[in-house]
């Protein structure tokens, strides 16, 4: 019998400073009821969904920084979409802002959620690969504080069971690391599904506008095809107050080949049927891991973080 689930990635356009979470949950649930139409069973919403991309503004006030936070989840305004989605049966992927204790200090994550179609959250993932500085850049257009802002993820890149899946997660700039799909892959991971936020702009170095598109999906076509997994990856794009954000929502199959792709930069959910044995050749034939893979040759990987040339 062959495995299939229908899923969908639901891209946000713009989330503005004014913005309040309960509008922006509206959009989400909106987004939830076109899934269903379409009969969608599982759904991929983006990072940091619930507010504007915050790590954009230089703030020293930590009152401040921590209005964009969730202290629980669902949270009172979230509330409204776990309920949805338990209604429509449908299992979700969220990214938020997370704010907890941990031996009595505060922690502050990037963080993204696995909801099974019962509403209870069953994975957790905390973003590990912070991009951006911690300093302020006062002659940069924008800032990108995610590592001032943000603690490093400690809970690993893990995979969960869910919906007859084996479903892994990981948040925008992860993406871009092949590290983090090979530890899923070396876990069995059927799906990966990942929201991110990537500013048009590369505010580090002068590129083309068009490579910042080239570089996302070709991260996600390699990081799918070598670890033969579904990758689903949903963007918050458009302009947020005039700080404009690249769309290419995207499902990208075992094989490496987009089967569906986000055309505005607005809401938009893109559906695929998955067809979890996909991938099962190229994990028996060029990816079987245990037959082709030499650890022995790989130390480096974990031992060694920066680029050393010793010749
Ligand atoms: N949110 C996030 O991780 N954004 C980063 C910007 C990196 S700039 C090279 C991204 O990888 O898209």
């Amino acid at each position: 019998m062959s495995r299939k689930l229908r899923a969908a990635v639901a891209q946000l356009g713009p989330i503005h400073l004014a913005d309040s979470r309960e509008a922006v949950v509206k959009r989400l649930c909106a987004l939830l009821r076109e899934a269903h139409s379409a009969g969608v069973k599982f759904v991929v919403f983006p990072e940091l969904a619930l507010t504007t991309f915050f790590p954009r503004y230089w703030m020293t006030d930590q009152a401040e920084i921590d209005r964009y936070f969730e202290r629980d989840m669902p949270s009172p305004e979230t509330r409204a979409l776990f309920d949805l989605a338990k209604e429509l049966g449908i299992g979700f992927y969220l990214g938020y802002a997370e704010l907890t204790q941990e031996k009595g200090a505060p922690r502050h994550y990037n963080t993204s959620i696995l909801v099974d179609p019962d509403g209870r959250i069953v994975g957790r993932y905390r973003k590990i690969h912070l991009p951006g500085h911690s300093e302020h850049l006062p002659q940069a257009p924008f800032q990108h504080l995610e590592k001032r802002y943000f603690d490093v993820g400690n809970e690993g890149f893990r995979v969960w069971r869910m919906q007859g899946a084996v479903m892994g997660m990981c948040i925008c700039n992860d993406r871009r690391w092949p590290e983090a799909y090979r530890v899923m892959g070396l876990q069995g991971v059927e799906i990966v599904a990942l929201g991110y936020n990537t500013p048009i702009e590369n505010i580090h170095h002068r590129e083309p506008e068009h490579l910042r598109m080239f570089h996302h999906l070709l991260s996600l076509q390699a990081g799918a095809y070598q670890n033969a997994a579904w990758v689903l990856a949903a963007a918050k794009c458009g302009a947020e107050d005039g700080h404009a954000m690249i769309g290419g929502s995207a499902i990208v199959a075992p094989t490496g080949e987009i089967a569906a792709l986000a055309l505005t930069e607005e809401d938009e959910l893109i559906a695929t049927n998955l067809d979890l044995e996909l991938g099962e050749y190229l994990r028996r034939t060029v990816f079987n891991f245990e037959k082709h893979r030499r650890v022995e040759h790989y130390g480096l990987i974990t031992s060694r973080t920066g680029a050393k040339t010793e010749v």
